[in-house]
């Protein structure tokens, strides 16, 4: 099944940040759409639960250099 996660993510400061989180998510397996708000600095990201779990995609933002936490 589908589901959606929003994460909370530090660091971010210009749009070239937004490019490179919303591009390391949308690459990840099981990802259908990501998108980051920078003013919010949060990201929505749409998935299949049973291949990747909030968890990895904390993983993901935090691997290309950002910290992220999941929201609610
Ligand atoms: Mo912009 Mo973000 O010059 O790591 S890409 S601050």
């Amino acid at each position: 099944p589908e589901d959606t996660t929003e994460l909370a993510i530090e660091g971010m400061t210009c749009a070239s940040c937004v490019g490179r989180v919303e591009k390391a998510l949308k690459a990840a397996p099981g990802v259908l759409g990501a998108s980051v708000n920078l003013a919010t600095e949060k990201a929505t990201i749409r998935h299949l639960a049973g291949v990747v779990t909030p968890a990895v995609l904390e993983e993901v933002v935090r691997n290309v250099g950002y910290e992220a936490r999941r929201v609610g």
